[in-house]
């Protein structure tokens, strides 16, 4: 933490806290507490604070409303345990290690909790973690094994493991605001990651929420019907097209009854389907049985745009179903911060662990740096810091929350850590910002959804992109002209000029965060030793 900047936070709360009439034991200055919010895959299309097409998110918006919306925050990796993996050490993924979903978080890496915990700091973790192995640096945690189930999930916690009835949302949040009530340490500020599974594939909300959601019908994205021109080696190959990849039974919940009848053979599984109990179950097919049928009716008649509407439709219904859950539980937890007087020293994070997309480019799932899944949602509030209502486009990236967190607290970030504190945007010195474009590396290939491996740069006007391994393309994208990114024109002879240099932004950043092409090799000779590729 910078000094000056340490005296006016410390000072104003000095000076706040002596102004109560609380009484001599409360008059040290509190560091603040902090209150990390993290869903899993949540588009920021799916928050009404950025967009209001598809649903109303008015808690997950009260963070916005009394801080900050930021419109520029992107992921450096696409995907969920490198995407958690950045945020807990402040360094990009080929530095951290955690590269993909499949290789193990190299637990020697130092951690952002682990520094706060030892500043004085005590520290919890509820809710999706995905690593493989427990998170160090943590008082308390109770974490899902993996991806974890929608309904009545498993918890690991350090003393074993336990299986808890209910919707994972609201359970998450229960052992959350159990920890608050019943272990926070008064005399400490603390540091709390709250991490919900929803609304990961494969999209199963509450009951309170699929009753209303799957009456619903949404406005189709502009892009659903993307032919993948000037794309055709890159996005064209991906597997993740609502049409022909989005499953009907694992993922749109029709039967395997109705499937037999009607002769469609699928391979992926029920999915969380088989964690019901038999009430859960009888009170799911009331509503999911009668979608079944009228599909049963509909299916013969159908082409392709139609199906690929149907889908969509269906889609929409399940992941949004799930948000509404999340907005209720995260509302829970501010309502909570207000009724025990925390609200005013704790700044409230909420993000995804990227975005995702929701019919754009025709698609589902995440990986590429193209807008939908390099975009992720932030918001950020806290409260005599930051102005409420104001909106931040300064690009940052969830590289940066190592150091925030770690400057809030007033420790000193370790020298290699890659970020960047947004502290002074969220304290409205904007003009101490310097940073005009950022990194991105996806690994995770070949593998589910087929999304090559590729690198780039982003800068408020322009994306370049180089996909590798067993292609060698470049794409350019004006992200002023065509925000919806269909038209690559890297090699339009308009551009050239601006190819040019942002190669050279590219190789310069490259060599600051430390990639290289020797280090994609050592990546790809991985896969290859174990046997994910041919040598
Ligand atoms: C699962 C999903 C994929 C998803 C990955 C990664 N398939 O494998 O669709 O891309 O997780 O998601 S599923 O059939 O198991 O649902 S991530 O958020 O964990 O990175
Ligand atoms: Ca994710």
């Amino acid at each position: 933490m910078k000094p000056t900047f340490l005296t006016i936070v410390f000072a104003g709360l000095f000076i706040l806290i002596t102004s109560c009439k609380q009484g001599a034991k409360d008059l040290a200055p509190k560091k603040p507490n902090i209150v990390f919010i993290m869903s899993d895959d949540h588009a920021y299309q799916a928050i009404s604070a950025y967009d209001e097409r598809l649903i109303k998110t008015p808690n997950i918006d009260r963070i916005a409303k009394e801080g900050m919306l930021f419109t520029n925050a992107s992921v450096t990796n696409s995907i969920c345990a490198p995407s958690r993996a950045v945020i807990l050490t402040g360094k990009h993924s080929h530095i951290n290690g955690k590269i993909d979903n499949i290789s193990p978080f190299d637990t020697t890496n130092v951690t952002f909790p682990q520094l706060l915990q030892k500043a004085g700091y005590q520290t919890a973790m509820f809710g999706k973690l995905h690593f493989g192995n427990n998170p160090k640096g943590f008082d308390e945690f109770k974490i899902l094994p993996g991806q974890g189930d929608y309904y009545n999930p498993r918890f690991i916690t350090a003393t074993g493991d336990t299986i808890v009835t209910g919707y994972v949302t609201d359970i998450t949040t229960d052992l959350t605001l159990d920890w608050l009530q019943n272990r926070r340490d008064a005399k400490k500020p603390f540091m709390l990651m709250y991490l919900h599974k929803a609304p990961h594939r494969s999209w199963m909300p509450a009951p309170r929420h699929y009753k209303e959601f799957t009456k619903n019908a949404y406005p189709l994205p502009a892009t659903l019907f993307d032919n993948y021109a000037t794309r055709e080696t890159t996005a064209g190959p991906a597997e993740m097209n609502i049409l022909k990849h989005m499953t009907l039974r694992y993922d749109l919940k029709i039967t395997d009854e109705v499937l037999e009848e009607l002769n469609i053979e699928e391979h992926l599984g029920i999915g969380g389907l088989n964690k019901f109990n038999p009430e859960q179950r009888a009170e799911w097919d009331k509503v999911y049985g009668p979608i079944n049928e009228a599909f049963k009716k509909e299916y013969g008649n159908m082409n392709d745009s139609t199906l690929m509407v149907w889908k969509y439709q269906r889609y929409m219904q399940d992941y949004l179903g799930t948000i509404a859950a999340v907005d209720e539980n995260v509302g829970r937890v501010l309502n909570y911060l207000d009724d025990e007087g925390l609200t005013e020293n704790t700044i409230v994070i909420y993000t995804s662990d990227q975005g995702f997309y929701l019919g754009e480019h025709g698609w589902f799932d995440k990986r590429f740096m193209y807008n939908e899944s390099f975009k992720t949602p932030l918001l950020i509030k806290w409260p005599n810091v930051i102005t409420p209502g104001t909106t931040e486009d300064e690009m940052v990236q969830n590289l940066d929350f190592a150091q925030t967190f770690l400057e809030v607290a007033g420790v000193t970030a370790p020298e290699d850590m890659q970020g960047k504190s947004l502290v002074p945007l969220l304290i409205g010195e904007k003009e101490k910002w310097d940073r005009d474009a950022v990194y991105y590396h996806y690994y995770e290939y070949p593998a589910e959804h087929a999304v090559k491996r590729h690198y780039g740069i982003a800068t408020k006007e322009f994306k370049l992109i180089h996909f590798y391994y067993d292609v060698d393309v470049w794409e350019l994208y004006d992200r002023e002209k065509d925000p919806q990114e269909l038209n690559n024109v890297f090699n339009d002879p308009d551009y050239a000029q601006v190819v040019s240099e942002l190669k050279d932004k590219l190789n310069g950043l490259r060599k600051k965060y430390k990639d290289s092409d020797s280090l994609s090799n050592q990546y790809i000779q991985l896969y290859k030793d174990k046997g994910l590729i041919e040598e």
